[in-house]
């Protein structure tokens, strides 16, 4: 799905360069990615590299920021529907958690959901998000968790798992990750995620909702500051990893929702008339006064919009919990 379509962006949190030293194909897609989107009109960049070590430290505190509020609505909603989602899973199941962060949604959902045991696959590229998951769920007293890690792309971690399990699969897919898909690079996703399960598995899908213009901006435009230094680290790891010369104070961040297409529009744009060059992709160019280097779509969907997107992927939606207040939804769909 990338580096060569545009905008069809993998989530962020699959990010290969993750890992605090990238291995040498990791560099080798940066470098790759740089040339190819930096050149396209408008100039852009996919999102997955904001997740060096740095900017995935940057993510994790934006999470506590309070206009941002995606992480502590799912949290809740976890818990509070935790027993239902867990008769999904009934014992012994196994449930697969797609880029696991620090692990914290999947113990919150398993510590309450009433059951005694549970197999869990972590999909993550970052060793250091599976191990900090590893030690979240083996501090939790119940269920009992049997804990396989998968340290790979979410399409061959997917493909990974042990196939014709008889217990049922609940694939779970939080944080909103969908919204940084495109609608085309969502729907392949999805149907990459159907394919890997059986008839009544399902999935648990976490999707950020369109809220007021205000909000939105407030969310990723936060008055801290926060998301401007997430996103301008892009900058910053294009000089360190790539040799790059981005004069980091001559551009500023913004963020704009583009209502026709319901996505939220992260940008960089360059504060005047300036020379870049960006030495290992081999490229130099200008940017004028206000033109934009384009780092991050995230899609934001209306509730029944969700079903609309998942259920033609091969999936019939059982249940709907949303946090109305933040404008956050969860949904459980079954594999047909
Ligand atoms: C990871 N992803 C779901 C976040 C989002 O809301 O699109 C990334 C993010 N970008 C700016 N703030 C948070």
């Amino acid at each position: 799905m990338h580096p060569h379509a545009p905008f069809t962006q993998s989530s962020a949190r699959d990010a290969a360069d993750r890992q605090p030293s990238a291995p040498r194909a990791d560099r080798h897609d940066f470098i790759e990615a740089a040339r190819f989107y930096l050149q396209q009109a408008p100039r852009q960049l996919p999102s997955r590299f904001l997740y060096n070590t740095l900017g995935s430290t940057l993510f994790d505190a934006i999470c506590h920021l309070p206009w941002y509020r995606i992480t502590r609505a799912e949290l809740g909603l976890l818990a509070r529907h935790a027993v239902t989602i867990g008769h999904a899973l009934s014992s012994g199941g196994r449930v697969v958690e797609l880029g696991c962060g620090n692990g914290e949604k999947l113990a919150m959902l398993l510590t309450n959901a009433d059951i005694p045991q549970v197999h869990a696959h972590l999909i993550d590229l970052s060793e250091s998000a599976l191990a900090r998951s590893v030690e979240t769920l083996t501090s939790i007293a119940s269920p009992d968790i049997r804990i396989t890690t998968h340290h790979a792309t979410y399409e061959d971690g997917l493909l990974a798992l042990p196939a014709g399990d008889a217990q049922p699969t609940v694939v779970a897919f939080l944080g909103s990750n969908i919204g940084n898909f495109d609608p085309p690079g969502a729907s392949a996703f999805l149907g990459l995620i159907r394919a890997a399960l059986q008839p009544r598995d399902y999935l648990l899908l976490g999707v950020d909702l369109v809220k007021p213009e205000r909000d939105l901006l407030l969310a990723y435009d936060d008055p801290l500051g926060l998301t401007a230094v997430f996103n301008k680290n892009l900058l910053l790891r294009m000089n360190v990893e790539l040799n790059a010369d981005f004069d980091l104070a001559r551009f500023a961040h913004r963020a704009v929702w583009n209502r026709e297409a319901s996505r939220i529009e992260m940008l960089l744009v360059s504060l005047e008339a300036q020379e870049v060059h960006v030495a290992d992709a081999d490229l130099h160019f200008t940017l004028e006064a206000g033109q934009t280097i384009w780092t991050e779509s995230s899609y934001k969907y209306e509730r029944d919009g969700i079903r609309e997107v998942v259920e033609p992927t091969g999936f019939s939606q059982r249940s709907q919990w949303v946090d109305e207040d933040a404008g956050f939804a969860l949904t459980l769909f079954q594999a047909r």
